[in-house]
C-alpha cells in the first residue's frame, strides 16, 4: 500500500522521539514510511524526498530535527505537501534551538510545530488532516478523543476514592 505519512528526520538519533509519531500512524493504520533525510548531511536526498513525495502519494509530512534543525523548514520549501515539524529535544539548549529553528518560518512557506518532543502530537495532527478527507478516519478522531477525556475521568473518580 502507498504510503500517506512520510516520516522523516535528520539523524538516527532522533528515532526514540519519532517513534511516537509512528506509534501513532500504527493506532489509526495509516500506512507510513520513516527515512532519515538530514538537511546538512544529505542535502540532495534531502531534495529529492521533498520534490518527490507529493507524487508518490504522501499527503503529509512530518519532520524531526535537532539543533540547528533545517530540516522542517527546507522541505516545506520544496513540497507543495503540509509540513509538521518536530523540534528534537537537544543536549546543550534542551530543543529551544530545534523548537527556533522550526518555528520561525517566513511568510509564505509554514512549517506547523508541535512542542519539543511532541512527536505524537505531529502524528496525531497528521491524521486529523488526513481525516478530513476520510469521514471513517475522522469518526476514529472523535473516539480517540473520547477515550482521552474517559481516561482523564477515571484518574478523577479515582483520586476521589
Ligand atoms: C540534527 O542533528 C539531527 O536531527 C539530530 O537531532 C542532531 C544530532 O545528530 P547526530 O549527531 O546525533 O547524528 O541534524
Amino acid at each position: 500500500m502507498t504510503p500517506l505519512i512520510g516520516i522523516i528526520m535528520g539523524s538516527d538519533s532522533d528515532l526514540p522521539t519519532m517513534k511516537d509519531a509512528i506509534a501513532i500512524c500504527e493506532e489509526f493504520g495509516i500506512q507510513n514510511e520513516v527515512a532519515i533525510v538530514s538537511a546538512h548531511r544529505t542535502p540532495e536526498r534531502m531534495v529529492q524526498y521533498a520534490q518527490q513525495a507529493h507524487k508518490r502519494g504522501i499527503k503529509v509530512i512530518i519532520a524531526g530535527a535537532g539543533g540547528a534543525a533545517h530540516l522542517p523548514g527546507m522541505v516545506a520549501s520544496l513540497t507543495p505537501l503540509p509540513v509538521i515539524g518536530v523540534p528534537i529535544s537537544t543536549r546543550h539548549l534542551q530543543g529551544v534551538d530545534s523548537l527556533y529553528s522550526i518555528v520561525q518560518m517566513p511568510a509564505g512557506i509554514p512549517v506547523a510545530t508541535v512542542a519539543i518532543g511532541s512527536a505524537k502530537n505531529a502524528g496525531l495532527l497528521a491524521v486529523q488532516i488526513l481525516a478530513t478527507q476520510q469521514p471513517e478516519l475522522l469518526e476514529r478522531v472523535q473516539q480517540y478523543r473520547q477515550a482521552l477525556s474517559e481516561s482523564v475521568i477515571a484518574k478523577q473518580t479515582k483520586l476521589e476514592q
